[in-house]
């Protein structure tokens, strides 16, 4: 192991404003992606050196490429090669890398500058840095993470802050790169920063308002290679916290995390619960959100924050669980009781996240592509009764008996989708062997692997078939869905398209 190279871990030391001297800080940027790419524009606006490598060499990455030139970027280097090995910024060793999040540590990259002794920031960490400019206001930030239901927490935290009549916008793994939020003219009072496994691996100092772990459950093992590592990294999001750690108090390991973290002077733990809840905590008692936490009287008294009917027809526990740990963030910085519930009334759920689709012969069709893990999955399977159940895809290295077994009674059948669905079908065997199970896979079928939309419409067809009056058909795969998608928003659109044609077919419009 060799020295830190360059200008070594002080002049980083001195990196922590927009202000601050940048210029000729040599940087390698990994990914030209949505991260990459915001990191790198960002980098050269403060006058870095910035060489960018990504491994695919597309007309889109191409593209991107220029667009970075333009703007400053001295060099990108494109394909397998780029990606082999650090390369020199202006013919030196770089000072810094800033990654990508969905780059694993042992990539070649990111080994080689850790065998070198080359900090690695993600572009969170980079985002910390830079929140302060001359003549701006400097964002609070909440942070959110979690194994499910982080977009819709996010999303609710975002509904409520406007409601409070706060500069707000919700960023990060969301989808809006958190270097782009910050760098906006105006600045932000809050930002709500969803903040996924990956992100946090990559991210050393960040002072959160509040923070929030909504839930575990085994997911990217591939990626961690652990669920124990995977835990350790969703745990950073408590440490230098300001206000308020919230966790669950279904789930003692989030509480342990909290317990454990390291924060700041006067930081309190926070739980959300669906039950009633005790003091420090927020909850539900006879339908209404409570907080008793944020409150001066709270020994004696609780303070209503809103209805469980605020949140829409579709209620089940996990969204309540959801809107409550969004409360809990936005309490902690002083959120009016008022704005916590209108903030639930405007918020309008994403797609693909439960998403009633159709209602034909008195069956449900229900999207919810964006499970793609069994957690995500167990929480929809547990809000139906009698499901014909559409799930299958990319594993990810997790294992599905849990969830079979705990949900067996209600399935009316299942239909397979994925290029191997054999991890799931195992596990119905072993768990559901009387449940009916109809595949669409490649391997009985010999369709084209990538060809989802087609499998899926395949799909829908055999669970109409299946499907009783009474019945709901979910769309639930447990799995990601790159296989045969582009994404969870591909599938998802694929089930919706092809449950219109079947709704054509059957004359009843769609
Ligand atoms: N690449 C390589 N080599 C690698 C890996 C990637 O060259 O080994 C390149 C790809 O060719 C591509 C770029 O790196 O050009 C992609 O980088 P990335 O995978 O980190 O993705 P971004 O486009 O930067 O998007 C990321 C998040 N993606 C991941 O974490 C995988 C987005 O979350 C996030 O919205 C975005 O930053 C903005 O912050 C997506 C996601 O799937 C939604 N997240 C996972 C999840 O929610 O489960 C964690």
């Amino acid at each position: 192991m060799t020295a830190a190279a360059g200008a070594g871990p002080s002049r980083l030391d001195t990196l922590t404003s927009w202000d601050a001297d940048w210029t000729g800080l040599r940087v390698v940027v990994t990914g030209l992606g949505l991260s990459g790419f915001s990191a790198a524009d960002t980098l050269a606006e403060l006058g870095a050196h910035v060489v960018v490598v990504d491994g695919q060499d597309t007309e889109d990455t191409r593209a991107r490429a220029d667009t970075l030139r333009i703007v400053g970027v001295h060099e990108v280097l494109l394909g397998p090669d780029a990606v082999r090995g650090l390369p020199d910024v202006g013919g030196s060793a770089p000072d810094l890398v800033v990654t990508s999040p969905g780059w694993r540590p042992d990539q070649p990259v990111l080994a080689a500058a850790a065998a070198a002794g080359v900090p690695v920031w993600g572009d969170v960490e980079l985002a910390w840095r830079v929140r302060e400019r001359a003549g701006r206001r400097t964002a609070d930030w909440l942070v959110i993470t979690g194994t499910n239901g982080k977009t819709t927490t996010v999303g609710m935290v975002e509904s409520m802050l406007l409601a409070a009549g706060l500069r707000a916008v919700a960023c990060g793994n969301v989808g809006t790169p958190i270097l782009d939020a910050i760098r906006d003219p105006e600045g932000w009072d809050v930002i709500a920063v969803e903040l996924s496994s990956f992100q946090l691996h990559w991210t050393h100092h960040i002072e959160p308002a509040a923070s929030v772990v909504l839930n575990l459950a085994e997911d990217h093992v591939d990626w961690h290679g652990s669920f124990e590592a995977y835990c350790a990294d969703k745990a950073r999001i408590y440490e230098n916290t300001r206000v308020a750690c919230v966790f669950n108090e279904a789930e003692p390991l989030t509480m342990r995390m909290a317990e454990q973290a390291d924060v700041q002077e006067g930081c309190r733990a926070v739980s959300f619960t669906t039950d009633t809840p005790g003091l420090s905590m927020v909850g539900v008692v006879d339908g209404i959100l409570v907080d008793r936490a944020f409150l001066d009287d709270r020994a004696h008294r609780a303070l209503e924050l809103g209805h469980v009917e605020d949140l829409g027809p579709i209620a089940p526990r996990h969204q309540v669980a959801n809107a409550l740990a969004a409360a809990a963030l936005v309490r902690a910085i002083g959120v009016p009781p008022e704005a916590v519930r209108d903030g639930l009334r405007a918020y309008r759920p994403g797609e693909h996240r439960i998403q009633l689709v159709a209602k034909a012969d008195d069956v449900l069709w229900i999207n919810d592509s964006k499970a793609t893990n069994p957690h995500a999955a167990d929480a929809s399977l547990g809000a139906f009764t009698d499901v014909v159940w559409i799930a299958g895809g990319l594993p990810k290295g997790v294992t599905y008996d849990d969830l079979v077994s705990r949900h067996a009674g209600r399935l009316r059948a299942v239909v397979l989708i994925g290029a191997d669905p054999s991890e799931l079908a195992g596990a119905l065997q072993r768990h559901a062997p009387d449940i009916p199970v109809v595949s669409t896979a490649v391997r009985d079928t010999g369709q084209d692997a990538s060809d989802g939309h087609r499998a899926m419409a395949a799909a829908v067809r055999e669970a109409d078939a299946l499907a009783r009056p009474g019945d709901v058909v979910l769309m639930a795969p447990a799995a990601a869905s790159m296989d045969q998608f582009t994404s969870y928003a591909d599938r998802g659109n694929a089930f919706i398209d092809a449950v219109a044609r079947l709704m054509e077919d059957k004359g009843l419009g769609s």
